[in-house]
């Protein structure tokens, strides 16, 4: 019979993870050794906690999977709640695996290390942050905990938390059992399917907006596939950036509201019949609309939910949904992709270098070498990825966390063996860029573009004035070759030409390109978007 800790690594493969990102402590110790000698799992270690969570999240992203972050009780497990909580709001499948003090460690009534008010205060605050919780305790009851909580973070595509006290570990546990998907009503899903076709056949302007959900649950190939078939005119979230990336759709862009592209805000806007698949509704995706979506006459379907303006059919999964509309799916229009709209061909000269050029450098490269898979953080970044071409892209666009950048880099090259173009402004590089040092050691050769504006610009552009918003110039280039890996500093557009080709020409080591721009030089989707959400007067004084 296996020990409990053999057990769980092996139903964790079992439902998909394919690594364990972490960082251990005394509570976590056992497990981690079992993790190392069962080499089931490779084990990544890091050097903090948030991007222990940012990395998992990440890889669990990409691959439509479990992505598994294993930390100590306490200090650790609280440290990464910021990065679990926006898995949460962002709908990634992320397992929390916590050591913690064994049964009788409690008994003697001293307060242990790591302990906040009682000991499950943190069982308590992860509850409000995952969507099912198991507390090892028991071996005989833990197979059937781990395969429940584990079919939920798969079938829910949300994180979930198991903890995992030390004196349990090495205890006789049964194997843990796959269990089937959460069941759903197949007759309902197909009447859903019925409804929403008739709606989308009577309307005059149908449109779909794709969503989070569609990646999740590994839906894109299919949904491209019903785009195709019915012809309608087809956008993503930005949330949903980079879906349907190389996928024939009849894709139109993304949407932006008033901070995006006119034509894709107009048809997402004025259309009659908005089937919004997998979509959050949520200010990041529809904060700057020039006119909020009818609801009256849209559809959605999230979170297991088909919203048809005043019905509700309750428990659809997504992927029962759209497998239903691929059997009634009929032409319905001739839209076609939109042609590509995407700034390319730097000028390699001596200007200063903008975030529109930054896109451009990297469209290049996107056609001289292929596309890259991308991680942005929060900031500028961010919205000047909206420049670059379609691809797969990792980024917080709806939680808006700072520091997943280059922790999910990390996490992306760990799930994909692909070297992965990470996105991030100097405040977030602050704040997490450090994990860089972990590259060699894991043969991870990231490319790494930091918008250097000494300043956290973005809020700046929210609210002129005040000098809080300047940082100090840290010269990250200076620190990247004591750290293992290769800095540029660059001011011109032919040095950041330069710097790209040789950072792509050297897969060794990661590549720190640092990039100047002036306090002010923002993306020209960043200064619509503030621009939109001033006319909406939402940023106070
Ligand atoms: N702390 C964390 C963890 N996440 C955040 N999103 C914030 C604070 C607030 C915040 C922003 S954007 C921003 C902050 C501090 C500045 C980002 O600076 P930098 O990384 O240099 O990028 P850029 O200069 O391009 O703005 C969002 C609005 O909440
Ligand atoms: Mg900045």
């Amino acid at each position: 019979m296996p020990t409990l800790a053999r057990a769980l690594l092996t139903a964790l493969k079992d439902h998909g993870a394919r690594e364990i990102f972490g960082i251990p402590g005394d509570f976590a110790l056992p497990f981690f050794k079992h993790i190392e000698d069962s080499n089931l799992l490779p084990l990544h270690t890091l050097s903090h906690e948030p991007g222990v969570g940012f990395a998992a999240d990440a890889a669990a992203r990409l691959r439509s999977g479990l992505g598994v972050a294993a930390v100590t009780y306490g200090a650790g497990a609280l440290n990464m709640v910021n990065a679990v909580a926006q898995a949460y709001a962002e709908k990634s499948p992320l397992v929390v695996i916590s050591g913690a003090p064994g049964a009788s460690e409690g008994a003697r009534g001293l307060g242990l290390h790591h302990q906040v008010k009682h000991l499950d205060t943190q069982a308590v605050i992860y509850r409000e942050l995952t969507c099912d919780q198991a507390i090892l305790r028991d071996a005989a009851t833990a197979p059937a905990e781990i395969a429940r909580v584990l079919r939920n973070a798969r079938d829910r595509s949300l994180p979930v938390y198991i903890e995992l006290p030390r004196d349990m570990v090495g205890a006789p546990c049964d194997d843990v059992p796959v269990l089937p998907p959460l069941p759903w009503d197949d007759a309902a899903a197909r009447a859903a399917a019925a409804a929403v076709m008739a709606r989308l056949k009577t309307a005059a302007r149908p449109v779909i907006l794709c969503g989070v959900e569609i990646r999740r649950f590994g839906l894109e190939d299919k949904v491209a596939r019903l785009a195709r078939t019915l012809g309608l005119p087809t956008a993503t979230s930005f949330m949903g950036r980079g879906l349907l990336a190389g996928a024939e759709a009849p894709l139109m862009g993304t949407y932006l509201g008033q901070a995006g592209d006119e034509a894709v805000c107009h048809a997402v806007e004025d259309s009659d019949a908005l089937l919004m698949l997998g979509v959050i509704l949520a200010d990041t995706n529809f904060g700057v609309s020039a006119r909020n979506v009818d609801m009256r006459n849209a559809v959605h379907a999230f979170d297991r939910e088909v919203r048809l303006s005043h019905h509700v059919y309750p428990n659809i999964p997504l992927p029962a949904l759209v497998d239903a509309l691929l059997d009634i799916a009929e032409p319905l229009g001739t839209a076609t992709a939109a042609a590509d709209a995407f700034p390319r061909g730097l000028v390699a000269d001596d200007a200063p270098v903008t975030p529109t050029d930054i896109a451009m450098a990297v469209n290049d490269l996107f056609d001289r070498v292929g596309r890259l898979p991308i991680a942005s953080d929060m900031g500028d970044c961010l919205f000047t990825a909206m420049d670059i071409e379609h691809t797969e892209l990792v980024a917080p666009g709806y939680y808006a966390s700072m520091g997943p950048g280059v922790p999910a880099g990390l996490g992306l090259q760990a799930a994909s063996g692909r070297r992965p173009l990470v996105l991030v402004g100097d405040g977030a590089f602050q704040m997490t860029g450090w994990e860089l040092g972990n590259c060699r050691r894991h043969g991870w050769a990231p490319i790494v573009i930091l918008f250097n504006n000494r300043s956290w610009e973005m809020l700046r552009t929210f609210q002129p004035g005040p000098a809080y918003h300047d940082l100090d110039d840290w010269r990250f280039a200076d620190m990247a070759p004591g750290m293992g890996g290769a800095g540029h500093r660059v001011a011109t557009r032919v040095a950041l030409k330069a710097a790209l080709d040789a950072a792509w020409d050297d897969p060794s080591r990661f590549h720190l390109i640092e990039v100047m721009l002036d306090r002010g030089a923002i993306s020209r989707t960043l200064e619509r978007f503030v621009g939109a959400i001033r006319k909406m007067s939402v940023l106070g004084a």
